[in-house]
């Protein structure tokens, strides 16, 4: 199984410079943060759940540039409604990348719903133009590589193992200071 580090730093293994990365809560943007930080990336520090309806706003606004949302199952049910609205939208730049790990595992292993419900299942149902299951880490770079020219909304759904040190340390920059990074780079032309 995958450890959702390692999926983490796979997936940005495939990110240009000028594309934007939109991380959820916990974990997920620590982790983020620690390994791939860059002014690119839009580290959410609450506001659970709103990672992608945040992606799919930049994706809407800016065209040209890939977006990539990074969030966990969990992440992903609470706001479900999001899934369906990124299809009818069909924003052609949206990869969409949801850690599986079948539990809240910022808060404690709290199991998820994502056991018995298949959200990449939602996403082709609601009319995603590719929707992948990944088991193992090897996977991620030929998916990322084989769709970089494919039309999204793209899901990549990877599940990973409860396995994360919460020793990574707590993304430093503040609010103020993730705006105006980001919104720099959402600007910058290349
Ligand atoms: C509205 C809201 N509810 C709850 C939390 C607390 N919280 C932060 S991260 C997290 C778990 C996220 O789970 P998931 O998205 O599956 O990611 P994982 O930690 O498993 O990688 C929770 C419950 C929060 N920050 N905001």
């Amino acid at each position: 199984m995958i450890r959702r580090s390692d999926a983490i730093i796979k997936v940005m293994e495939s990110v240009d410079e000028e594309d934007l990365v939109v991380s959820t809560t916990g974990m997920i943007s620590r982790e983020l943060f620690y390994n791939a930080d860059r002014p690119a990336n839009f580290y959410m520090l609450g506001s659970m759940g709103l990672a992608s309806s945040l992606g799919l706003g930049l994706c809407l606004k800016n065209p040209m540039k890939k977006v990539f949302i990074l969030e966990g199952d969990g992440s992903s049910l609470m706001s479900l409604g999001a899934i369906p609205l990124i299809s009818a939208c069909h924003p052609n730049n949206l990869i969409h990348v949801i850690f599986d790990n079948q539990c809240y595992e910022s808060t404690g292993g709290q199991p998820s719903i994502s056991v018995d419900v298949d959200i990449s299942e939602i996403a082709r149902a609601s009319g995603y133009n590719v929707t992948c299951r990944i088991t193992a880490l090897e996977e991620i770079d030929h998916a990322l590589y084989e769709y970089q020219n494919v039309d999204g909304p793209i899901l990549l759904l990877i599940e990973c193992n409860h396995e994360s040190s919460h020793d990574v340390p707590r993304v430093s920059h503040t609010p103020v200071a993730i705006r105006d990074m980001f919104k720099g780079a959402f600007n910058q032309t290349y």
